[in-house]
């Protein structure tokens, strides 16, 4: 059986005879196909859902195999649940046995129950965010006109929580403890570094200092090259933004993929990071604020190395030219910060506001 994800108000599954509408326990379901609201879907039994073969269901009254017929079919396969054997599982159980139960469920004897994930210290949701149970488990969402996990970000830029993570690649490792940040979700589009235009290729050529003032005058600042690699590696230490996986030309631009020149920026929906920062990895490497140096000792909160001597930045993430190696989120190369180069963007970050 296929499990299907499912969507908060939408079905429950189904590889038989039904293709159920989820409904809240205790709704007044359907008396009339009308109730429905929907193109496709029926009222059946007192619920909605679709008998449509296209759409996943059928009429198991006339097309339940002998011995199977079960006048709802909205039951699980195993007769302990109310099984028929005519249809999987209804939600919130699924599996073959409807013994297990989704995300956000507990078993309670053969029922699942809603586990309320926001009953407790908000749901771990910070900075003003609202925690919402959904099917999938717990959402930290914002209103208005902030974004993100973490409320405090402007709409358009994605928030981060921050905290512990490894960064380093190798060697050179450092535990860091960051604060919560935002930060573009793409590298600095061409047409709005020239203040014009309908470019949506990445800006690239500036030296350092243009890419700061940059950030700068539209209220940010560069991301610490910290916060860049935890944008990129998570707190789960990922080795490119999209998990373990190594580069391919459908995540990334890079190398490997012959091309010359920059892609739009947010091209490569399956290279994202799961908060959703795009083209972390490849298309135009990217200055971060920091100067190029060793790291320092573990622990340290919030680190950028700002040396009034210094000659050289961090770039992180590699170019549409680079091997795949230079596409992992600890990897770091340096550049003299007044040079420029065709393959050299950067995106703005800024502080969550309190
Ligand atoms: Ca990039």
């Amino acid at each position: 059986m296929r499990r299907i994800a499912l969507a908060a108000g939408i079905v429950a599954a189904l590889a038989g005879c039904w293709y159920e509408v989820r409904l809240p326990l205790g709704a007044v379901a359907c008396e009339a196909d009308s109730d429905c609201g929907e193109d496709g879907l029926i009222c059946r039994l007192g619920r909605c859902g679709c008998s449509d073969p296209a759409k996943g269901g059928f009429d198991c009254t006339t097309t339940c195999p002998a011995g199977r017929t079960g006048l709802d079919c909205n039951a699980c396969l195993d007769p302990r649940f109310g099984g028929d054997y005519c249809s999987t599982c209804i939600a919130p159980h699924f599996e073959a046995d409807c013994e297990t139960c989704e995300r956000g469920y507990r078993r309670d004897g053969a029922a699942c129950v809603d586990i309320d994930e926001c009953a407790t210290d908000n749901g771990g949701c910070l900075h003003g965010a609202t925690c919402s149970n959904t099917a999938g488990g717990r959402t930290c969402g914002c209103t208005g006109d902030w974004s993100g996990a973490v409320c405090g970000c402007p709409k358009g830029m994605i928030g981060l929580e921050g905290g512990s993570f490894v960064r380093g690649d190798g060697a050179d490792e450092q535990s860091v403890v960051l604060s919560p940040f935002c930060i573009d979700p793409t590298e600095v589009r061409a047409s709005a570094f020239a203040g014009a235009g309908e470019g949506a290729t990445p800006a690239t050529g500036m030296n350092w200092a243009q890419a700061k003032d940059f950030c700068a005058g539209v209220g940010k600042r560069l991301p610490t090259e910290a916060e860049w690699e935890f944008a990129a590696r998570g707190a789960d230490g990922r080795l490119f933004p999209w998990g373990d996986d190594a580069p391919t030309c459908e995540r990334a631009a890079f190398g490997a993929c012959g091309v010359d020149s920059p892609a739009t920026v947010g091209s490569f929906a399956s290279g994202a990071s799961p908060e959703g920062v795009q083209d972390l990895a490849g298309n135009v490497w990217e200055w971060v604020a920091d100067c190029f140096a060793p790291y320092g000792a573990d622990g340290e909160r919030n680190p950028r190395a700002d040396a009034a001597d210094c000659t050289h930045r961090s770039v992180r993430g590699g170019g549409y030219s680079s091997p795949g190696a230079s596409l992992r989120s600890g990897d770091r190369s340096k550049l003299a910060e007044t040079n420029g180069r065709e393959d050299l963007g950067f995106r703005c970050a800024m502080d969550v506001v309190p």
